[in-house]
């Protein structure tokens, strides 16, 4: 079990030490706990693009304590109401999407932040974050503990890079492959060699500006990102894997079975 005011994913971040997570879209506790039993380092509940609500996150996060992989939720949007719940269920590390420029990072940050600094709501007593005020000073000791990872998935993300890791308080900065491949005009084909030319510099670009650089990514992709210097690496999906998996076996005994879409 995590204690409540630790990182560890922040911290082996920090160290220079790869992370492995694995994207989890089924939504229920069990899932997340399966999951939990196999090592990833890390474990993301995904609310952008999962039919995720709070309970469902909320359940996952309990089911999967306990094990030793971190928990992340992705919020669907940059929007102060979405980190305060998830942050007083006890998210600790947050993924936000399609921060494309300094104002959006810096409000991510301002979002994660109690006030003066920032604008994150005074409410984790009643919350799981500190077990229900079990955990003394939280407010005031939490903050080395959380983590933004900011999503780069645009052109316009790339183009304001530089930007967006000069904000204190991003600690990495995350490629979404897909999103990136569309908005450079190729939809979702991310295997293309212009979009995989952009994640190679992205990701180099990153690591010389001093930030945690990480994507999303499945297969060969997953190994040449953490070659060009990326840290933060999913390397499955559970929806992806769960698929693959039943496919396979079927295809042993019968390998003319299809579904007509
Ligand atoms: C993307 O590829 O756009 C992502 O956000 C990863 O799911
Ligand atoms: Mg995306």
């Amino acid at each position: 079990m995590e204690k409540v005011l630790s990182n560890p994913l922040k911290d082996a971040l920090k160290r220079g030490k790869p992370q492995y997570g694995c994207w989890l879209n089924s939504t229920t506790p069990m899932m997340a706990e399966i999951a939990a039993t196999c090592g990833y380092d890390w474990l993301l509940y995904d609310g952008e693009h999962g039919p995720n609500d709070t309970q469902s996150l909320f359940h996952q996060l309990q089911a999967a304590d306990g094990y030793n992989s971190h928990a992340v939720c992705r919020i669907p949007e940059n929007h102060d109401a979405t980190f305060k719940l998830v942050l007083d269920m006890g998210f600790k590390t947050i993924m936000v999407p399609l921060v494309d420029n300094k104002a959006k990072a810096e409000a991510a940050v301002r979002a994660m932040t109690y006030p003066p600094v920032g604008v994150r709501g005074v409410g984790a007593l009643v919350g799981r974050a500190t077990r229900w005020n079990s955990v003394a000073d939280y407010a005031r000791k939490v903050q080395d503990t959380l983590c933004l990872v900011a999503q780069i998935e645009t052109v316009e993300a790339v183009n304001n890079l530089d930007e967006i890791a000069s904000v204190p308080g991003v600690d990495v900065m995350f490629i979404g492959p897909a999103d990136l491949a569309t908005s450079m005009g190729f939809y979702g084909d991310f295997n293309r060699p212009e979009v995989l030319e952009a994640i190679e510099s992205t990701i180099k670009r990153i690591v010389k500006l001093g930030k945690v650089a990480g994507a999303f990514t499945m297969g060969d992709l997953s190994r040449q990102c953490l070659d060009w210097g990326a840290l933060f690496v999913s390397v499955a999906s559970d929806l992806l894997v769960y698929k693959q998996g039943l496919s396979d076996r079927l295809a042993r005994f019968n390998p003319k079975a299809k579904v007509e879409y």
